[in-house]
């Protein structure tokens, strides 16, 4: 081992965090700018190994985008619609409390629900229904509304921060994902997403969701118009906030998709690139427990491999996926137990199904098909 380490020329920064020493801004964008993979991703796969032994972890969930109706129109999102366009749509209670029925009956212990920013629909709906499926559906945990949705219904419902997320948790909300993060770079956001919540607005509200005791996701968009330099800069900000509260679960970097989007002109990442993020990520984010492949994005083959290079969750059945689909996915929507629990034991990994907070199942009846 030192002495493949020693053959390459990213040797120190290897050592330092093989030794537990904390990475810097400039050894992260040494590392990405190394292509010296191989390296990369046995040192990630290292302290992959010693955070969570040779478990990956998977979950039987159910993804629900309750509206496509948002009024920030991202130009690298391809899900989002203004009212008039043709497809637009906004599923209503009754709607979403049937996914969510239909979701707990085939096993489902998470729902993930997250829409476009929806510019008439009122505090009270989110809250309701929220609250409806907490009741019919207690066993299951209700995973839903990124920090940027939270700061549109502290607006909409004219509340702090604090008291949204108060009431929502209240209503059955039990932890945040981790998407509207893209890159925090300022420079970045201005020429992609001028009207979303900034970098600095989004590590706010996850930093109230974690102090009222919800935990949640942190994700980051790339392969698009960011550098290196605002990649690693995006993944030491996480580091510091994880430093503070402790309540991020999992780190999820998220491969731009650019069909049908305002960045048509830019390319699909590539697989040395994914794998550097993933391992990267690892490598810089020693205080994060769980680091995330998800397969809808980063391909299913690509996620087992994926598994060696820092990777110890895939996600899980999702059964209905709207955003990188509307954005060219060629992935299907939905991946079975059997097929998840086949992917990873090929690897040569122990499948373990979790739930949101990474407690193991134990299912009497063994392995359930869900799909
Ligand atoms: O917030 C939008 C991103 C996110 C595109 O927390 C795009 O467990 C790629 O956050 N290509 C939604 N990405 C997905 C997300 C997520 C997914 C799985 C698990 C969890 C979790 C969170 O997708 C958006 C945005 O950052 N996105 N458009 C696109 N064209
Ligand atoms: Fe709206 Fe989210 Fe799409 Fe941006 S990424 S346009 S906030 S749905």
């Amino acid at each position: 081992m030192e002495k493949l380490f020693k053959s390459s020329p990213i040797y120190d920064i290897l050592k330092k965090a093989e030794h537990g020493e904390r990475l810097g801004l400039d050894d992260g964008v040494r590392l990405f700018k190394s292509n010296d993979i191989l390296h990369i991703g046995h040192c990630a796969n290292i302290i992959r190994e010693r955070k969570n032994g040779n478990k990956a972890y998977y979950v039987i969930n159910r993804h629900v985008n309750y509206s496509n109706i948002c009024k920030n129109r991202c130009k690298f999102c391809a899900f989002s619609k203004d009212k008039e366009d043709a497809g637009s749509y906004a599923m209503g209670r009754e709607e979403l409390l049937e996914k969510a029925i239909t979701a707990a009956e085939e096993g489902a212990t998470e729902l993930h629900i997250v829409g476009g920013l929806h510019p008439d629909i009122p505090f009270d709906f989110y809250v309701d229904i929220i609250r409806e499926i907490h009741e019919h559906c207690p066993d299951i945990h209700i995973k839903a509304f990124t920090a940027v949705e939270i700061e549109h219904l502290s607006q909409i419902a004219k509340l702090s921060v604090r008291q949204t997320l108060k009431i929502l948790k209240e209503a059955g909300l039990g932890s945040l994902p981790g998407g509207g993060a893209e890159v925090f770079s300022p420079r970045v956001r201005e020429q992609l997403c001028p009207e979303k919540l900034n970098g600095a607005g989004w590590l706010r509200i996850m930093c109230e969701a974690h102090n009222l005791g919800l935990r949640s996701n942190a994700t980051m968009l790339y392969g698009h118009v960011e550098t290196p330099e605002d990649r690693v800069h995006h993944l030491i900000m996480l580091r510091e906030l994880q430093d503070k509260t402790g309540g991020f679960m999992t780190f999820i970097p998220l491969a731009f998709h650019p069909k049908n989007t305002d960045l048509t002109g830019h390319f699909s990442t590539t697989s040395m690139l994914d794998l550097k993020v993933v391992a990267i990520s690892r490598l810089m984010l020693d205080n994060f427990d769980h680091i995330k492949a998800y397969w809808i994005m980063l391909g299913i083959k690509e996620s087992q491999v994926a598994l060696y290079f820092g990777v110890d969750d895939i996600d899980g059945t999702i059964q209905e996926e709207k955003i990188t689909h509307a954005a060219g996915a060629e992935t299907p929507e939905a991946m079975s137990v059997s097929e998840i629990v086949r992917l990873i034991k090929e690897a040569g990994r122990d499948p373990v199904e979790r739930d949101t907070l990474y407690n193991p199942i134990r299912r009497k009846t063994g392995v359930v098909q869900t799909v």
